[in-house]
C-alpha cells in the first residue's frame, strides 16, 4: 500500500466541519480499536455540540470494552437493515486503508469528493479529497484533540464546555468540574491505548500534555485502564499458554515467533480477538527486537487473496496468533494441526533503538503494513507455511 499524505491542514478540515450544511458521517476501521473507538466518540460529541447532525458508524465487531464506555450510545454500527442518510460530509478517522473499510465501500466510495480522512497511519489507499495525516502523532485521538481545540475556539467554548477545557493548548482547567467528560475519557481512551498506556516509542510530550489535560478534565485512568485490560477471562491464560508453548526463537534470539491454530482456539475456550497483547509478552526478553504472531483465523477467508490489513497494526489492536511451524524450517513445536480452509493474521511488533527493525516494510511484503514498530498482514496460506515465510523475511531482515 502507498504511503499516504496530506493535501490540506486541520484548520482547512475544521472549515469543512463548519460549513457542512447537513448531517456528517463518521466512521473508521472495522473492528475499532480504543484510538478508533475514542476518535469517532470525540469528534461525535464535539460536532453534536456545534449543532451538527452526525451519523457515527462503526463496522462491526465494536468489541464489548469499547461498547460499555460512554460515549457508544452515540453511535450506530453496521447491519443490513440500517439506513444511511446522505451526508454532506464524511470523515473517516484512524485509517486510510480500502482493506479496513469493506463493509462501507459502497457508502464512502461514491462520496470521495466529500470525505475527509483524519489519520496517523504511515498509509493508506483511500484517494478521498481531504486528507490530514500525521504519522508523528501517538494516536490519532491526539489530532482530533487539536482538531476540537480549532472547532473550540472559533465557536465561544461550545465544544469543550464546562468540561473544563479553555481555549489554549495545554494550560488545563477547571479541575474537578462535574461536566460533560465523555469527550475527554473517549480521547483518554485513544491514546491510552495506542501508545500501549504511554509506554511505545509513538508516545512523545504532546501526548502526555493531552492526557494531563484529560485528567483535569475528570477522567479516571486508573478506571479506564482496569475496564479495558482487566477484563480477561481464565481462558486467555490458557491460550498465552499455547501461544509460548509454540514460541521459537530466531536469528539468535533477538527474534520470537508464535503460533496459534483453531484448534488452539477450540481446546482452550478462546475466543480470536483474545489473541489481544498476548504478542508483547516476549518483549519482556531482552535480546528479542522483533516478535511475530501467527494466526489462524476463520475471518481470513480464502476467497480473498493477501487482503492487507494495517488495522491489525495499531499497537493495542492487536490481531496475533501463530499455527504451527513447517517442518524442516525454524524449529517450533511439532504436532498442532492446522485447521482447514482459514487464512492466516500475521502481527509483528519491534522494539525502537539504533538498529530497530521497521515491522511495516516486514508487513508490507506479506501485503499489509502498519507502523515501524507495530504492523500486520493477511495471508491465505496454511499456517504452516505462514510461520515458514514468515521466520524466513524476519532471519533476512536481520542479515539486510
Ligand atoms: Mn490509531
Amino acid at each position: 500500500m502507498p504511503e499516504h499524505q496530506s493535501n490540506t491542514t486541520l484548520a482547512a478540515a475544521a472549515d469543512l466541519i463548519r460549513k457542512a450544511d447537513g448531517t456528517i458521517f463518521i466512521t473508521t476501521h472495522a473492528k475499532p480499536d480504543g484510538d478508533a473507538f475514542g476518535s469517532v466518540v470525540a469528534l461525535t460529541c464535539a460536532l453534536q455540540k456545534l449543532g451538527k447532525q452526525t451519523f457515527p458508524c462503526f463496522a462491526p465487531p465494536v468489541p464489548a470494552q469499547l461498547a460499555d464506555l460512554p460515549g457508544h450510545d452515540l453511535t450506530h454500527t453496521l447491519h443490513d437493515n440500517l439506513t444511511i442518510p446522505d451526508c454532506a460530509l464524511y470523515i473517516i478517522v484512524d485509517t486510510g486503508a480500502w482493506s479496513q473499510l469493506e463493509p462501507l465501500r459502497n457508502i464512502l466510495e461514491p462520496n470521495l469528493a466529500n470525505t475527509l480522512i483524519i489519520d496517523h497511519h504511515l498509509s493508506g489507499d483511500i484517494p478521498a479529497a481531504h486528507k490530514v495525516i500525521d504519522a508523528n502523532a501517538g494516536a490519532c485521538a491526539e489530532i482530533i484533540a487539536e482538531l476540537l481545540d480549532l472547532l473550540d475556539q472559533s465557536s465561544g467554548g461550545a465544544v469543550w464546555g464546562d468540561s473544563g477545557a479553555s481555549s489554549g493548548s495545554n494550560s488545563g482547567a477547571n479541575s474537578g468540574g462535574g461536566g460533560d467528560t465523555t469527550i475527554a475519557q473517549a480521547l483518554f481512551v485513544g491514546i491510552g491505548s495506542d501508545t500501549g498506556w504511554f509506554r511505545f516509542s509513538n508516545t512523545r510530550p504532546q501526548t502526555h500534555r493531552l492526557a494531563a489535560r484529560l485528567l483535569e478534565m475528570g477522567v479516571d485512568h486508573a478506571d479506564l485502564y482496569a475496564r479495558l485490560h482487566q477484563t480477561e477471562r481464565p481462558a486467555k491464560l490458557a491460550l498465552l499458554t499455547r501461544a509460548l508453548d509454540s514460541l521459537t526463537l530466531l536469528a539468535n534470539d533477538r527474534a520470537a515467533i508464535m503460533s496459534l491454530t483453531q484448534q488452539d482456539f477450540k481446546d482452550t475456550g478462546a475466543r480470536e480477538e483474545e489473541t489481544e497483547r498476548l504478542i508483547d509478552i516476549p518483549q519482556q526478553v531482552k535480546t528479542i527486537q522483533v516478535v511475530a504472531l501467527v494466526t489462524e483465523s476463520t475471518t481470513v477467508t480464502q476467497e480473498v487473496p493477501l487482503l492487507c490489513d494495517p488495522a491489525t497494526a495499531t499497537p493495542g489492536a492487536g490481531a496475533e496468533t501463530t499455527g504451527e511451524t513447517a517442518g524442516g524450517t525454524a524449529g517450533g513445536t511439532p504436532g498442532k494441526t492446522p485447521g482447514a480452509g482459514a487464512g492466516v493474521r500475521i502481527s509483528f511488533r519491534s522494539k525502537p533503538g539504533p538498529n530497530a527493525i521497521n515491522v511495516a516494510d516486514l508487513a508490507a511484503q506479506f501485503g499489509g503494513g502498519g507502523h515501524a514498530r507495530a504492523a500486520g498482514a493477511k495471508l491465505t496460506v496454511p499456517i504452516n507455511e505462514a510461520v515458514h515465510r514468515v521466520s524466513q523475511a524476519i532471519q533476512a531482515a536481520f542479515n539486510g
